[in-house]
């Protein structure tokens, strides 16, 4: 049995949040292998990254998704009792729920309202002084993804909404107040669609026929029992929650048109630069760190050895930034997805293998169409400025975002 090489340290937690998106490519780097083993919240962990790990872990007799998210990522990012700690059986028919949501009709309908919003958003821009990127289209987004679901929102929650929804996608992944404020706005989320879950229910206000809300409300599980009031709230939650965290793709894709001024053109009235350049901003930037689960029984890979119970964590991120996927990787490239297959196991920002199956993430079509709608905006519907402010992105915060959350001024209908 070959020797895995390890971290000598005895905890390497405080080394991952400090180092970030950077910190399994480091060492991966640094021990010359895809695979090594660390200690992380004071237990044994294996990191992998690149297409054969990717694979690996994507294979549902190996792994299980059982427990293997820590504590803090669960009680502020995902909930818990929902699809993505899901195995067998029971994931197989949750993730069904979910899938049957994602029809391109639902896609489509999800997007135009995002659109109308954008456009009609445009005056109020132009009359504002500067408009902060990343809480105008986090509200957008909201309201967008609110009307969608059938979860009725009123102007004035919009902004609270919105800011509870942001705090439980920035609180994972740190410690203090930012972690504390993503705790609290689950909590109030949590309470808020488990409410409604319940007036659906009791036709005291009936969820929009279709709409996910009466889809989630009314789900009956192989043994014909309703979700508990609150795993319903947290798979609501798992659809409104990432709709507005394509708000960070968002500002992303602004960042990638300011600092590429060539693909502003390119990307003009043509859908196909446009995918190539969604698809780069996908794989470029920093989002979703990494995935975990947990060894489901022993195995052997490559002559190492998985015991039982182990969790192990697939880079997200460094797979998408690997020399040997992508030439070049830390070079913005869209013209690399010119004629490319797109593989299931090398391009993975929200995870790979299947979405049927697996627990690759069911908002992909939702995320990509979004995100050409947003750069099809920001170049043919408006003309704007970015005025200097701190753009640096810090791979050591997950998730990353520019300080700033990208100032735009001077915005006027194109
Ligand atoms: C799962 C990323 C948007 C719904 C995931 C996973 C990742 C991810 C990494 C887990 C993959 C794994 O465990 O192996 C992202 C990113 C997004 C995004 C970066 C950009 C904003 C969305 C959207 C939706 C969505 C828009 C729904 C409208 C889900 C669901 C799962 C999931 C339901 C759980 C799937 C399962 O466990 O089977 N996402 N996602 N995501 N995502 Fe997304
Ligand atoms: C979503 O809301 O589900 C989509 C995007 C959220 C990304 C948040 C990433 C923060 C760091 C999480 C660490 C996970 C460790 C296993």
């Amino acid at each position: 049995m070959a020797t895995m090489p390890a971290d000598r340290t005895p905890d390497s937690t405080l080394a991952l949040l400090r180092a970030g998106y950077r910190f399994i490519g480091e060492r991966c780097d640094r021990y010359g292998s895809d695979v090594f083993q660390t200690r992380i919240l004071l237990a044994p962990t294996i990191c992998l990254r690149g297409r054969p790990a990717a694979m690996l872990f994507y294979d549902n007799e190996r792994f299980q998704r059982d427990s293997a998210m820590p504590l803090r990522v669960q009680r502020t990012l995902t909930g818990r009792g929902g699809v993505q700690g899901l195995d067998g059986a029971e994931h197989t028919d949750r993730k069904a729920m979910f899938m049957s949501i994602m029809t391109p009709a639902a896609v489509q309908r999800l997007g135009q309202l995002f659109d109308d919003e954008w456009r009609a958003r445009i005056p109020a821009w132009e009359a504002a002084g500067p408009v902060p990127l990343y809480d105008e289209v986090g509200r957008l987004l909201t309201r967008a993804v609110c009307a969608w679901a059938g979860v009725p929102l009123a102007a004035s929650q919009v902004d609270r909404r919105a800011v509870d929804l942001h705090a439980m996608i920035e609180g994972p992944a740190v410690v203090g107040p930012r972690h504390w404020r993503g705790l609290l706005a689950r909590r109030r989320a949590e309470r808020w669609i488990g409410d409604l879950v319940e007036r659906a229910r009791t036709g005291i206000h009936p969820a929009p026929a279709g709409s996910p809300l009466a889809i989630v409300s009314e789900h009956r599980d192989a043994r014909g029992a309703l979700l508990p009031r609150r795993t319903a709230a947290v798979e609501l939650l798992n659809l409104l929650r990432p709709v507005v965290a394509v708000d960070r793709y968002i500002v992303f894709a602004a960042l990638a048109l300011r600092d590429h001024p060539g693909w502003r053109e390119r990307v003009h009235g043509d859908d196909e630069a446009t995918g190539q350049f969604v698809q780069e901003v996908r794989r470029y930037y920093p989002f979703f760190p990494m995935a975990a689960a947990r060894v489901r029984r022993s195995f052997d890979w490559e002559g190492h050895h998985f015991p039982r119970g182990r969790r192990v964590l697939l880079d997200l991120y460094g797979t998408n930034h690997h020399p040997a996927l992508w030439p070049e990787p830390e070079l913005f490239r869209p013209e690399r997805f010119a004629g490319r297959r797109i593989d299931p196991f090398e391009l993975v920002p929200q995870g790979g293998g299947d979405h049927t199956t697996g627990h690759r993430c069911a908002g992909e079509w939702i995320t990509i169409d979004l995100m050409k709608r947003a750069v099809t905006n920001l170049t043919g519907s408006m003309r704007y400025e970015v005025p200097p402010q701190d753009l640096t992105l810090d791979l050591r915060r997950m998730p990353a975002l520019p300080p700033s959350g990208l100032t735009l001024t001077d915005i006027r209908p194109a």
